[in-house]
Parts: structure tokens; C-alpha cells; sequence
């Protein structure tokens, strides 16, 4: 067992862990020390399981075998198993961002049945009425987003153009021509659009039609698939190159889609004052927490628990009310939008239930450990599934359809409250820290923030106020200890004058450490050009752009800068990095910063170390091909100094 000072930063996950082993529970740390060692053969990503001729693997050290049965060797196997990563990640992001464009289908056409079945007119065409499951909550936004794809918007009602943008971003996902994705062109520079329209040849691979251009966010993801079947594609650099397409249809697609309808449906994100970390859940409340990733679900449980019905159910029960709070990146997105609080990060989950103050943890897909279920058989916490493509085996299965969304959302919050009275108040015990941050900074706050445009950021990076941009993103993995590396590597570079934008589970461990206050730009961890720049602004040194899938928010703002300095991404003094990577999700992103021309660190060594060739091209070769590579480095302080060195190269490469 490990000493709960190992295993996180954090002092609620330290308190909670402590807990969890007095009371015999089992965490995803006790899971990780039962599978020491783990495979060699596994983390060099040398092993095939392609086929029933396999598994094979391949000697790392040189010696026999050098080959698998087919006669797959280490740099065809390494590549194949990292486009297969790539794809199951860009298939989350994508899905997910599928599920959004359903979601505003249905509403629209809602609205349409409804105005032939008589009902207010004005109100169906704008889509604001409470009939509708789903409503437009960014009609601007749509306005925009709807200009931008070239979709003619004059004379037409809120109803219709929310019809066609969802069926554009439908056709996205399965169209079969050659041609690049639509939402891709509407948002992408040309500069960079040139660079992937080059891209295939520069690496001496010519028939990829158009180069790396994803032509549909579903058809590049099969085709990895199909690459990597037994006999198929054996070369690293034509497999990578799929990789790069692949994680191409899920940034400037499947995750974009995600992005801007999500905003459309529920409001983009402005900016708001909220709380993080497990010392927001309340003794005296009914507490829920939403976890996993679509706004689809956690958007109406925060509704649902506003319901005067199901709030004096709860204070009949003897709670003062009901309080849902969010976990990992579904819970950003109501933070974002609502100033919901987050209680943590993905290592965090197992801890808010041994607070034994959790009556259900609402999940939905991605990131939510089975787990969960076992260690809330320990207290009164019900674990309820919602997807129909999730199910927790012990978990209760309350499936969600947007049809009946406030219906099934009412459902499930009635099911948290009516289990508040199984709470044993003997056994709450909820850590008391918890830490105030600003959040809510979409492209367009940030915009409407610095006045309508980036002048302001780029004459401070051109002055040298600021050096450059780093985004920071992804996971925790229990291989590293808890927040560590995110708030080491945050804080070095922000010592260097880098500004930090950020998503995901970085996003909430700098926001639990108070980096998205605007006073944190005074303490020691900030150089002083970065001071001046957010103090004159009146903006934390960081800012938190959002979940997962909005990292393409931060590819728009790199993108916006790249066209007013009319070059492409890959010129800009500015990075990338996933110091806690865990998820397939997070290689997708990794692959796509990459690919988009932002050198991008890791803090965790992804399996590929077996394939010496894939190891060179996915950290130098793409220079020449992408503009842009890989830097693995577990030491936050190596890695700091590493992106810093980038972004220095970079300014000077510009001239400035
Ligand atoms: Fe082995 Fe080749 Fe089959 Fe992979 S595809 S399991 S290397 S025979
Ligand atoms: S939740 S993908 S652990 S950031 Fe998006 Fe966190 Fe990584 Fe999941």
C-alpha cells in the first residue's frame, strides 16, 4: 500500500485515500501496484493481437524474434497499435460530437411537429420554447457558425438554420467524396489547410489524395481499422499518416462539431466565478455528481435538480436541498456554462465516494471507472448509468433519450434524493478545501474580453511581455502522482512568461491550486512580463477553455492567430502538452496538436519506444512533413524547459 502522500498533491485526495485504506476499500492505486510489473512487451508496443496467428512479439533487445508469424515487424506493429489508440480516441471525441448534432436534429424537428400540431408558432420557430426538450440557448452563435459554412442565413427562422447545421455536421460523419470536411474548411486557415494539403508527399507518399485532409470523420476511423487488419498497410510512415488524418477528423471535426453545437444548444461560455475540488460537495445537501463527458445529460440533471417539486422532496427527507456538482470533463462543461462547481479530476472519482456524502454518481460515457460501482457498494452511493452504450454492470440503468430528457432527468434526480435518508451521517466525512477560480473563457469570451479581437495578445508576444502559448491538457494517471506534473509544468512555464490556456482534467487541477485567480499572477510562479500582461487585462495567468473536446477552442484561437500574422499554425510560439496523459482520447488530441502544427509534449511515454522508426518520425521527422513534433519528457522540469526552448525557436524563426 502506498503512503497517501505518494499518490496525489492534492490534500482531499490524500484525506480520502487514507480513509479508503483504513476502511479496507480498494483504489485505482492498490490496482496499479497489483499489476507491477506490467508487460515490458505491452509498454514498448511491441505486441500484435491483429490476428489469431498471434499474439506475437518482438525481442526489444535485437535478438529472435525479430518478426510476427505474417512477418510484421516492431516499427509496422508500434505504428499499427498507435493508429488503433488514435482512432478509438478520435471515435470518442467524434461520437460524442455525433450525439450533440442528433440531439439538435431532433430538437428542430420537434419544433417543426409541434408548430403543425398548433402550438405558439413564434416561439418553435426561435426554438426558445419550453415544449422543446432542447433549446437554442446561443442563437447568435448558430447565426455564426451557420455563416461560416456557407449556409445562407437570410430569411431564415432560428428552427431551420439549426436543421440544416446539424444535417451538415451529420453529412461530415459519412460522406464518401474526396473532399475535405466541410466544418474543417469553414474554420481552418488556408496557410495551415495548404499543410495538410502537402503534407502526404513531403513524406514521400504521394497518393494520399489531398494528403492528410480527413475526408469523413467516420470513413478515416474505419479506414484505420482496415489499415491495420493483418496484410494490409505495413509501413510506419503511411500508417502514421492515416494516424495524422484520423486525429485530423476528430480535431476540425467530430470534436469541433462537439464544441460549437454544444455552445448553440446551451450557451457559450462566459466568463463566471466558481469552486473546485471535493470541499464542494455539502453535508447537508443531497448530493449528486454528474460524471463523464456530454452536456446532453449533465445540462438537464442541473435543471431537474431546480425543480421545486424534487427540492421540497428533499427538504421532506431532512436535506436543506439539492446540490449537484460535476467530475471530470462533463463536469466542466456546467462549470463553463453555470458556474456549477467541480469536485475533481479523473483520480478523484473514487474519492468523492468515500466522502460517504455522494447519494448518486450520474455517469455518461468515457473516463468513469467500473470501479465506481465496487466502492460504492461500500456506502449508500448509487452509481446510475445512463447511455445506452454504458453500462455498469451493478450500476442502476436509467437510459437517457433527449426525447424524454426532462421527464428521465427528473427520474434520476428523484432516485439521488429518495436514497438521501440511506446516508449514514456517521460515515460523512468531506474534505473542507476547495478553491475559487474564474472559467468560462470560450474563443468568443475571450475575444469580447480583449475587445473584439487578439491585437492585445499578439503585440504582447510580439513586445516579449509574453513569450508565447502553451495549452495545456488531458488526464491524471496513477503512474504519476496526482496534479504533480500538471501544476509543475503550469508553473515553470508560467515563470518563463508563457500564457496558459488549458481543458480537461489539467484544467480542474490548476483551477483546485488557485491558478485561475487573476491574484495568482502575483505569487512567485509568475515571470513578471506575464504579471504586467494579466494584470492590465484583469486575467488569471491561465485560462480554462473547457473539456476534452474543446481543446478545439484552443485550435481556433491558434488558428485566429495564425490568420492575422498570415501563417500557419506551426509558425506560432506556441505549444502543447499532456503532462498526466492516460486516455486513447488524450493521444488523439496529442496527435492532432501535432498534426495542426503545434509541437506538442508528453509526460507519460506512450507505447511506442519498440519501434526505433516510429520513434523518429513521430519526434523529429515531423518537423519537415506537419511543421511540428513530439517531445516525451516525464520530468516536469525537463519538459518546461524543453517547450519553452520550442517556443523561443519559434519567436526567433519569426523575427521576433
Ligand atoms: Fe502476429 Fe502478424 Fe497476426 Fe499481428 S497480424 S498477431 S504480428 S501474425
Ligand atoms: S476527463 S480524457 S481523464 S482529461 Fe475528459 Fe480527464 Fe482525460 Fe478523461
Amino acid at each position: 500500500m502506498k503512503k497517501y502522500k505518494e499518490v496525489s498533491i492534492d490534500s482531499t485526495t490524500q484525506q480520502m485515500y487514507e480513509r479508503a485504506q483504513e476502511m479496507g476499500i480498494e483504489t485505482v492505486w492498490e490496482r496499479l501496484e497489483k499489476q507491477q510489473p506490467q508487460c515490458g512487451y505491452g509498454l514498448l508496443g511491441v505486441c500484435c493481437r491483429n490476428c489469431m496467428m498471434g499474439p506475437c512479439r518482438i525481442n526489444p533487445f535485437g535478438g529472435e524474434p525479430t518478426r510476427g508469424v505474417c512477418g510484421a515487424d516492431a516499427d509496422t506493429i508500434v505504428a499499427r497499435n498507435l493508429l488503433r489508440m488514435i482512432a478509438a480516441g478520435a471515435a470518442a471525441h467524434s461520437d460524442h460530437g455525433r450525439h450533440v448534432a442528433l440531439t439538435l436534429l431532433i430538437a428542430a424537428e420537434m419544433a417543426e411537429k409541434f408548430k403543425k400540431e398548433g402550438k405558439p408558432v413564434l416561439e418553435l420557430d426561435n426554438m426558445a420554447s419550453n415544449t422543446l426538450p432542447y433549446q437554442v440557448r446561443d442563437a447568435e452563435k448558430l447565426k455564426a457558425v451557420a455563416e461560416r459554412l456557407g449556409i445562407e442565413t437570410e430569411g431564415k427562422t432560428i428552427r431551420e438554420l439549426a436543421k440544416e447545421v446539424a444535417e451538415v455536421a451529420l453529412h461530415d460523419f459519412g460522406k464518401q467524396d474526396e473532399e475535405a470536411l466541410r466544418f474543417l474548411k469553414a474554420y481552418l486557415n488556408p496557410k495551415t489547410y495548404e499543410v495538410f494539403e502537402t503534407a502526404a508527399a513531403k513524406a514521400g507518399m504521394p497518393w494520399f489524395e489531398n494528403g492528410i485532409l480527413p475526408r469523413g470523420i467516420d470513413r478515416e476511423i474505419v479506414e484505420s481499422l482496415h489499415r491495420t487488419h493483418i496484410g494490409t498497410d505495413h509501413d510506419p510512415v503511411s500508417i502514421l499518416l492515416h494516424g495524422l488524418k484520423t486525429s485530423l477528423g476528430d480535431a476540425w471535426g467530430g470534436s469541433l462539431i462537439a464544441t460549437e453545437l454544444q455552445d448553440i444548444l446551451f450557451g457559450t461560455p462566459q466568463v463566471i466565478k466558481a469552486e473546485a475540488n471535493l470541499g464542494v460537495l455539502k453535508e447537508d445537501y443531497v448530493n449528486i455528481v454528474v460524471h463523464g463527458h456530454e452536456p446532453v445529460l449533465s445540462e438537464k440533471i442541473v435543471e431537474a435538480a431546480q425543480d421545486p417539486e424534487l427540492i421540497e422532496l428533499a427538504q421532506k427527507y431532512g436535506a436543506k436541498g439539492i446540490n449537484v456538482v460535476g467530475m471530470c470533463c462533463t463536469g466542466l462543461e456546467v462549470l463553463m456554462r453555470h458556474g456549477i462547481p467541480i469536485a475533481g479530476n479523473f483520480l478523484q472519482q473514487e474519492m468523492a465516494i468515500v466522502t460517504g456524502a455522494v447519494e448518486a454518481m450520474v455517469v455518461d460515457v468515457q473516463c468513469i471507472m467500473p470501479a465506481t460501482v465496487d466502492v460504492a457498494r461500500c456506502f449508500h452511493t448509487k452509481i446510475i448509468d445512463t447511455s445506452p452504450l454504458a453500462t455498469f454492470p451493478g450500476a442502476i440503468h436509467i437510459k437517457f433519450d433527449e426525447r424524454r430528457a426532462d421527464e428521465i432527468a427528473k427520474e434520476i434526480v428523484r432516485t439521488a434524493v429518495e436514497n438521501f435518508p440511506n446516508r449514514s451521517k456517521k460515515r460523512v466525512e468531506i474534505p473542507k478545501e476547495k478553491m475559487a477560480g474564474y472559467v468560462g473563457f470560450s474563443v468568443e469570451a475571450i475575444l469580447k474580453h480583449f475587445g473584439g479581437n487578439l491585437k492585445p495578445i499578439e503585440e504582447a508576444i510580439v513586445e516579449g511581455k509574453i513569450k508565447g502559448v502553451a495549452g495545456l491538457v488531458g488526464c491524471n494517471n496513477p503512474k504519476i502522482k496526482q496534479d504533480h506534473n500538471h501544476i509543475k509544468i503550469a508553473n515553470e512555464l508560467m515563470k518563463r512568461d508563457v500564457l496558459l490556456i488549458g481543458t480537461g482534467c489539467w484544467a480542474t487541477a490548476a483551477m483546485k491550486y488557485g491558478i485561475f485567480l487573476p491574484e495568482y499572477a502575483d505569487t512567485d510562479n509568475v515571470g513578471p512580463g506575464l504579471r504586467e500582461f494579466a494584470k492590465e487585462w484583469g486575467i488569471p495567468p491561465a485560462l480554462n477553455m473547457g473539456s476534452c473536446v474543446d481543446c478545439t477552442r484552443m485550435l481556433v484561437l491558434a488558428d485566429l492567430i495564425a490568420r492575422d500574422l498570415n501563417v500557419p499554425i506551426s509558425a506560432l510560439p506556441v505549444v502543447g502538452s499532456a503532462p498526466e496523459a492516460m486516455t486513447e482520447k488524450a493521444v488523439s488530441i496529442g496527435t492532432y496538436f501535432v498534426a495542426s502544427g503545434i509541437t506538442t509534449h508528453l509526460g507519460i511515454v506512450p507505447p511506442v519506444l519498440g519501434g526505433p522508426k516510429v520513434v523518429k518520425i513521430l519526434t523529429q521527422d515531423l518537423y519537415d512533413i506537419v511543421g511540428a513534433a513530439f517531445i516525451v519528457e516525464p520530468d516536469p522540469y525537463k519538459a518546461a524547459r524543453l517547450m519553452y526552448d520550442h517556443i523561443m525557436k519559434k519567436r526567433k524563426e519569426l523575427g521576433i
